[in-house]
C-alpha cells in the first residue's frame, strides 16, 4: 500500500526542481499549503485499528495517512504504519493490529506532499469493526523537501519568509515531519522554535530525509526550511553551520569572503556579515531569549543587508498626540515622519554602506505596536517589513514605569520621577 505515494513522491521532486523550490542543499521555500493534521488516540494490545480517509476536495487533493507510536513523553514517536492511496481515489486507508505489550498513546497524522495536493478531507476510526472517530472537512496540506547529506545532531529548522515587499506575510506556526529514506515518519514537531517555527535534530546520520513542512495559519504562503550544521561545524560559532552559512553567502569564518566585490571577513565581525550590529543568526533565525521573541527576518532583516529597527513610542506630554499619529502613517505617505526618515536613511549606495547584497541603502523597520493607540491613522499598512507589531512600544511613561519596577539598569529620557533615573541617551523601550 505504498508504491503509489512512493510514485507521486518522486515525481512531485521532479515538480519541485522543475519549478525552483530547491533553492539550494541548505535551503528550502516550500508552501505547505495547510496543516499536518494530527490527532492522539489510545489503542488497546489486540485491537485492530481501521483508519480512511474520504470526502477529499478538491479533486487535486491527495490525503497520506500516518499511524506513530508515542512514548510517554509524546516526543520521539515510532511509525507503526503508513498508507499513501489505498482509500478512494487518492484517499488512505490503512489496518493494523496493536501487538502485545503496545497498549497505549498513538498520533494520527494526516498529510500531503506538495501544496497543490493539500485540501480538506474526512476520516473514520473503527476498533475491531465498531465505529469510534469520526472527523469531518478537516484541512490538510505539507510540502516535502529532499535534505541531502545529513549529519546526526544537524538541525533542521524553519524559518519566515522575508517581508521586504508589500507581500503575503507567509506561513506562521510551523511544522515539521521528518521521513527516512525509506519514507517512514521518524519524527514530528508542532511549533516548537522562535516565534513558532519548528526545530528537529536529526537522529542520525543518512544519506538523505524527507522533510514535510506544514503550517497550522495563514496557510496560503510559503516558509523556509533551513538545514543547519552548526552543531557539528560552526567555525565562527555564530549559531549557523559553515555549510548554511556557505549557501546564504554569510561570513562562514575570518579566512572567508563575502560581498561582490569580494571583501575578507577578517576586517568584519564574522559572526555579523553586514555589520549592523545585528548577529547573522539573530537575522536568519530571529531572537528567542527568555521575554523577548523578534522574528527579525518576517520583519524584513538580511545578514547581508544594513538593517535598523527603531521602536516607535508615544510621548504622553505632546498636547494632541493626533498630531503625531498623523505623521505616523502608512509607508509612502507623503512629508511624514516615518517617511522623511526612511528616505534618510535610504540614500547611501552599497558600496558607500558596505551592504553584501548589493542593495543601496538601510532598510529602517518600525516597531509601532500600541505606540499610539486608538489612532484612526496608524496604519501597519501591508509591508510588515517596514512598520511591524514588535509587541514592545508603547508610552514611554508605561514603559519606563515598567523599567523601574524591574529594577533594570537601563536608563531613559522621559517619564517621571526624574529623580531616580538618569538622562541617558538610549531612548525608552522594551524591546
Ligand atoms: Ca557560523
Ligand atoms: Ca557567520
Ligand atoms: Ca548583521
Ligand atoms: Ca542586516
Amino acid at each position: 500500500m505504498r508504491t503509489k505515494n512512493a510514485l507521486s513522491l518522486v515525481l512531485g521532486v521532479v515538480a519541485l526542481v522543475g519549478w525552483g523550490a530547491v533553492a539550494s542543499a541548505q535551503s528550502w521555500n516550500p508552501t505547505p499549503g495547510g496543516p499536518i493534521f494530527n490527532t492522539v488516540r489510545y489503542y488497546s494490545a489486540g485491537q485492530t485499528v481501521t483508519l480512511e480517509t474520504y470526502s477529499l476536495a478538491p479533486a487535486t487533493a491527495d490525503t497520506t495517512l500516518r499511524l506513530f507510536r508515542l512514548n510517554i513523553t509524546f516526543g520521539i514517536i515510532n511509525e507503526v504504519a503508513w498508507d499513501g492511496d489505498s482509500g478512494t481515489g487518492y484517499a488512505s486507508k490503512l489496518t493494523w493490529t496493536v501487538p502485545a505489550g503496545q497498549s497505549g498513546y498513538y498520533r494520527v497524522a494526516v498529510h500531503s506532499f506538495f501544496a497543490s495536493s493539500a485540501g480538506t478531507f474526512s476520516m473514520y476510526e473503527t476498533k475491531n469493526g465498531t465505529l469510534t472517530g469520526l472527523w469531518t472537512h478537516k484541512e490538510f496540506g505539507g510540502a516535502v523537501a529532499y535534505v541531502p547529506g545529513v549529519t546526526a545532531g544537524d538541525l533542521l529548522q524553519t524559518g519566515f519568509q522575508p517581508g521586504l515587499q508589500p507581500i503575503d506575510p507567509g506561513a506562521l506556526n510551523h511544522q515539521l515531519l521528518v521521513l527516512d529514506p525509506n519514507l517512514d515518519g521518524v519524527t514530528f514537531t508542532a511549533p516548537n522554535g522562535p516565534s513558532n517555527t519548528a526545530v528537529v535534530v536529526a537522529p542520525s546520520t543518512t544519506s538523505h530525509l524527507w522533510v514535510v513542512a506544514g503550517a497550522l495559519d495563514n496557510v496560503s504562503g510559503p516558509l523556509w526550511l533551513f538545514h543547519n550544521d552548526a552543531p557539528n561545524m560552526d567555525s565562527d560559532i555564530d549559531g549557523l553551520g559553515d555549510n548554511l552559512e556557505q549557501a546564504i553567502g554569510t561570513c562562514v569564518s575570518q579566512s572567508d569572503t563575502v560581498g561582490s566585490p569580494p571583501q575578507t571577513c577578517v576586517t568584519r565581525r564574522t559572526k555579523d556579515s553586514d555589520l549592523d550590529g545585528i548577529s547573522d543568526y539573530d537575522e536568519l533565525m530571529g531572537v528567542d531569549n527568555p521575554g523577548e521573541d523578534l522574528p527579525l527576518r518576517r520583519w524584513g532583516a538580511s545578514p547581508l543587508h544594513k538593517d535598523v529597527f527603531a521602536e516607535v513610542d508615544l510621548d504622553p506630554g505632546v498636547p494632541a498626540p493626533f498630531v503625531l499619529a498623523n505623521q505616523w502613517n502608512d509607508a509612502g505617505a507623503p512629508n511624514s515622519f516615518a517617511t522623511r526618515l526612511w528616505e534618510g536613511y535610504n540614500d547611501g549606495t552599497a558600496t558607500e554602506l558596505d551592504n553584501p547584497d548589493g542593495i543601496d541603502g538601510i532598510h529602517l523597520h518600525f516597531d509601532v505596536k500600541g505606540a499610539l493607540p486608538n489612532s484612526p491613522w496608524l496604519k501597519k499598512g501591508t509591508n510588515e517589513a517596514f512598520f511591524f507589531d514588535g509587541g514592545g512600544s508603547n508610552t514611554a511613561l508605561d514603559v519606563c514605569s515598567d523599567y523601574t519596577a524591574m529594577s533594570l539598569s537601563r536608563t531613559c529620557d522621559a517619564g517621571p520621577p526624574a529623580s531616580s533615573r538618569s538622562h541617558g541617551s538610549l531612548p525608552c523601550g522594551s524591546d
